[in-house]
């Protein structure tokens, strides 16, 4: 089933049309687009118009070589540079989002609809890997929750169910078994509905490139990096806690939270600190903040939660 969004339903802002035609544009040309952008490694002109947000950290952004040869994705691979070296071939253009579970209006969302009517901002986050390596990345998106309010959520919806795009023939990791495909994850619903959590159609000024999770890819950036779920094709709205596939893996190592927090140790190594990705191997490790610096705005989520527990 195809559909679109009803027209009235109430949004903070609306992107020009020649912002989403552009985009649009660029997509189709596809990866050449971006490598023709680059130079000097970044890209020479912002060419999507994405306002700021006051949400972002201050810390300089990490290098865009390396936010995008140093990559998890293991739809391509384990290997941190198997994701830039076999995304290329994915097809991101067509794409849709099925939005279904405890909404008003489920359906089949095409992503150019749903870009059409959210305000892009730029919005630099940390993203804290469990491996406790971490970025400052300038991602371009918008609010989960301007998405699933146009949805209608509904009072029973307690849980938000992500799922990643599974087409093995252009995804070469999942024709082996290293997960159990395709890779899922999952959000409380006040987390879900929490103004830093975003979905990131891009970074850097440019469309996101598919070793980053093109086109459509969570942000959570109060939790480990594994909870920002990449390629997303279907959100669901649950009232239970649905599976995640890092928990499903190894649950006494990954739990349904993952938010970033120095005091409890992953079982095989410590979260106290991290190594800081470009700042060379001696010179960047610094300790790991709780929520992963975002505790003010986020530690209230959990008041009562006892987080050696709920990991
Ligand atoms: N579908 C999918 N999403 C995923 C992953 C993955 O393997 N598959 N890896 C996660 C992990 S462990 C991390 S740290 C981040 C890395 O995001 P980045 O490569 O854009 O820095 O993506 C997350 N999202
Ligand atoms: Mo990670």
């Amino acid at each position: 089933m195809k559909r679109s969004f009803r027209s009235d339903l109430k949004w903070s802002d609306v992107t020009p049309q020649s912002v989403y035609l552009d985009r649009r544009s660029l997509m189709s040309a596809a990866g050449g687009a971006l490598v023709a952008a680059l130079i000097g490694g970044r890209p020479a002109a912002a060419k999507i118009a994405a306002k700021p947000s006051a949400l972002s950290t201050s810390e300089p952004p990490t290098k865009f070589e390396d936010i995008t040869t140093y990559n998890n994705f293991y739809e391509f691979g384990t290997g941190k540079s198997d994701p830039s070296q076999y995304a290329g071939n994915l097809t991101i253009d067509p794409w849709s989002v099925q939005i279904d579970g405890l909404v008003d209006r489920p359906g089949s969302y095409g992503l150019g609809d749903i870009l059409a009517k959210v305000t892009l901002e730029e919005r630099i986050y940390r993203l804290r890997c469990v491996e406790a390596w971490s970025m400052v990345i300038p991602w371009i998106g918008f609010p989960l929750a301007d998405l699933l309010t146009r949805a209608g959520v509904q009072p029973g919806a307690k849980y938000v169910a992500f799922q990643t795009l599974l087409r093995p023939e252009e995804m070469p990791g999942q024709q082996m078994a290293l997960l159990d495909w395709p890779y899922v994850e999952g959000l409380r619903i006040d987390e879900a509905m929490h103004p830093l959590t975003i979905l990131a159609t891009g970074l850097y000024g440019d469309v996101l490139p598919r070793q980053n999770g093109a086109p459509i890819r969570l942000v959570v950036p109060w939790k480990y990096g594994f909870k920002s779920i990449k390629s997303i094709v279907k959100i669901s709205l649950t009232d239970g806690e649905p599976p995640t596939t890092w928990k499903q893996m190894q649950s006494n190592e990954y739990g349904f939270y993952a938010n970033v927090n120095p005091n409890v140790d992953h079982p095989r190594w410590s979260q106290a600190s991290e190594r800081v990705v470009g700042a060379g191997l001696f010179a960047g490790r610094k300790p790991t903040l709780m929520f992963n610096g975002y505790g003010e705005q986020v530690a209230s989520l959990y008041a009562g939660q006892d987080l050696a527990k709920d990991y």
